[in-house]
């Protein structure tokens, strides 16, 4: 129990330090957001902008075209296999931003800007569904400074 709490604490205050925590947000601070396509199969995240830029508002355009349900979390940068082993809840907390459960053929939307604070950054987008992330489902990306 108190392992745990250690790891959890631990984890969160090396991501403070990598990135300033971002917040999940919804709300463009005005002008029209770049339409970011990105397309989920069985087992492979792709983008069609990979490099964003701190404070631009993009609209995620996340399409399913596997078989399986996936869902699409953009990360900060990925601490590899001991992220992977990581309680779900403790993951979506985590999240920058998240949409879950989407079902094959299914195309959801998901507006993020990246705070001036990930400027530098290297996150990383993922499916968490059980398994997916250690099939392939990433796909790193990076914020211009
Ligand atoms: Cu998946």
């Amino acid at each position: 129990m108190k392992q745990r709490l250690f790891l959890v604490v631990s984890t969160f205050s090396l991501l403070l330090a990598l990135a300033a925590c971002g917040t999940t947000t919804g709300n463009a601070p005005g002008g029209t957001p770049t339409t970011v396509q990105v397309t989920e199969t069985d087992f492979k995240i792709d983008a069609s902008l990979t490099t964003f830029s701190p404070g631009t508002t993009y609209h995620f355009t996340v399409t399913n075209r596997g078989k399986t349900a996936h869902e699409f979390m953009i990360m900060p940068k990925s601490e590899g296999s001991m992220m992977g082993g990581m309680p779900m809840e403790d993951m979506d907390k985590m999240a920058l931003a998240k949409v879950q459960n989407i079902a094959p053929n299914q195309t959801v939307t998901l507006d993020y800007t990246f705070p001036s604070s990930a400027a530098g950054s290297h996150p990383e987008f993922a499916c968490y569904v059980t398994g997916h992330y250690e099939a392939g489902m990433k796909l790193g990306v990076s914020v211009s400074s």
